[in-house]
């Protein structure tokens, strides 16, 4: 009989940190999901896990060692997986300093741990494709296109600290032999995505939006702008007096990502544990898209056109964008036999169907 495997997943309150608790245990891991503390409840992703006998959480802060040290010490895991982090790019601007410890120095304390207590702990880290900043090679018919030999160029103080932690992993694995990868993953999305990021930012406006018409009219036809206010999208005056809603003001529409399903993709950091030798591997769909695209896909279901919905507001710009990304798997697809299995369009309909039913 094979002996269970225990695996730490820090970051499991997030959108990653839930659908990859999920997949270890149904592959029968025991599995610690380690979350910082807070005031408030953070814990709504992982609800349905809570009384699984192999699922138990411990606190976590990335920016304190011997927390981290204890911790690791204590479990001695198989397998960690690093997928804590200040996430939010834009957040990276106004808060660089802490970002800086929580992405870089933070993910430091864990390697050190795992070299000074529990070696043979194979590591995963949470690298991404905002390392490559606003650089791309171009492949034999001229189109842009990043992969594990394209040269990192970050835009960002979150693009930064991810780079100082993908050197660090680097580091580790070739001077102490640590297992340690990097997946060095593009955007992905799910219904589970936090509600800042671009993409849920759309489709929670939908899902609001449709709850608030379907309570004021019977149509959603029958919404019109009289003043072509770029602040509120007025409804038809009724009895009450005018009813208003917010516009969906959003930043720099014209940046093109690859985006692809977060299961398909914590699929691809439990594959790279699994593999024989410790490596790093882009992770993407190869496909890109701008927001404009998500846009009109996302209103479209609705027969809506985002230009009368949509301001652009320049206080969603950031002070240095990454215009173009697109991710080639083929490493990841040759070694580790991944490959996407749900669709860009897939992707946006099911999280635009999701935010319908929001309570
Ligand atoms: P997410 O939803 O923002 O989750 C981040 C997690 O990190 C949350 O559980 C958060 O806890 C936790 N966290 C934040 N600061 C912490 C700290 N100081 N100590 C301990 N935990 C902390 O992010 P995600 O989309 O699941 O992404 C997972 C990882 O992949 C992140 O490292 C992210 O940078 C990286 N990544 C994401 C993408 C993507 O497109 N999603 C692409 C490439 C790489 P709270 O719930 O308490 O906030
Ligand atoms: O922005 C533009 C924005 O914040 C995507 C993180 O998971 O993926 C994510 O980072 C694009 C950018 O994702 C708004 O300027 C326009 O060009 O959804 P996002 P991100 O910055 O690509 C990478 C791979 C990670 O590693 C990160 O952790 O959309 N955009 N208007 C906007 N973005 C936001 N957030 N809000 C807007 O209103």
């Amino acid at each position: 009989m094979t002996k269970q495997k225990t695996a730490l997943v820090s970051g499991i309150t997030g959108q990653d940190g839930s659908y990859l608790a999920e997949l270890l245990l149904e592959k029968g891991y025991k599995v610690v999901g380690l979350y910082r503390r807070s005031s408030t409840n953070t814990q709504s992703r992982i609800l349905s896990l809570q009384n699984n006998p192999n699922f138990s959480l411990e606190e976590f802060d990335l920016t304190d060692s011997s927390g981290c040290f204890s911790l690791v010490n204590k479990y001695k895991p198989d397998e960690f997986y690093n997928l804590a982090a200040q996430s939010h790019v834009g957040t990276s601007f106004e808060q660089p300093v802490s970002t800086f410890e929580m992405d870089g120095l933070g993910v430091l304390h864990i390697l050190e741990s795992i070299r000074q207590c529990s070696p043979k702990t194979r590591f995963y880290q949470a690298s991404t494709s905002e390392m490559f900043g606003f650089n791309y090679d171009k492949d034999l018919n001229g189109n842009p296109y990043q992969d594990e030999k394209t040269t990192m160029l970050p835009q960002s103080p979150y693009g930064v600290a991810k780079l100082a932690a993908h050197n660090l992993v680097r580091i580790y694995r070739s001077a102490y032999g640590i297992f340690a990868c990097s997946g060095i993953l593009f955007n992905h999305e799910s219904p589970r995505r936090g509600e800042k990021f671009v993409t849920r930012k759309i489709t929670k406006w939908l899902g609001e939006f449709n709850k608030w018409g379907d309570q004021e009219f019977a149509t959603i036809g029958r919404f019109f702008d009289p003043d072509e206010s770029d602040t509120i999208y007025y409804g038809k005056p009724t009895s009450r007096g005018p009813i208003a809603f917010p516009k969906l003001r959003l930043g720099n529409i014209k940046a093109y990502r690859d985006w692809g399903h977060a299961k398909d993709y914590v699929r691809a950091m439990w594959m790279m544990l699994q593999a024989k030798e410790a490596d790093d591997f882009v992770v993407a769909t190869g496909e890109t898209h701008s927001v404009e695209d998500f846009l009109k896909i996302a209103f479209g279901k609705f027969d809506l056109d985002y230009k009368d919905f949509v301001v652009i507001d320049p206080q969603f710009y950031r002070p240095a964008e990454v215009d173009y990304l697109r991710g080639y798997p083929t490493k990841a697809t040759m070694q580790l036999g991944w490959k996407p299995e749900i669709s860009f369009e897939q992707l946006v309909e099911e999280m635009v169907f999701h935010d319908q039913t929001l309570v």
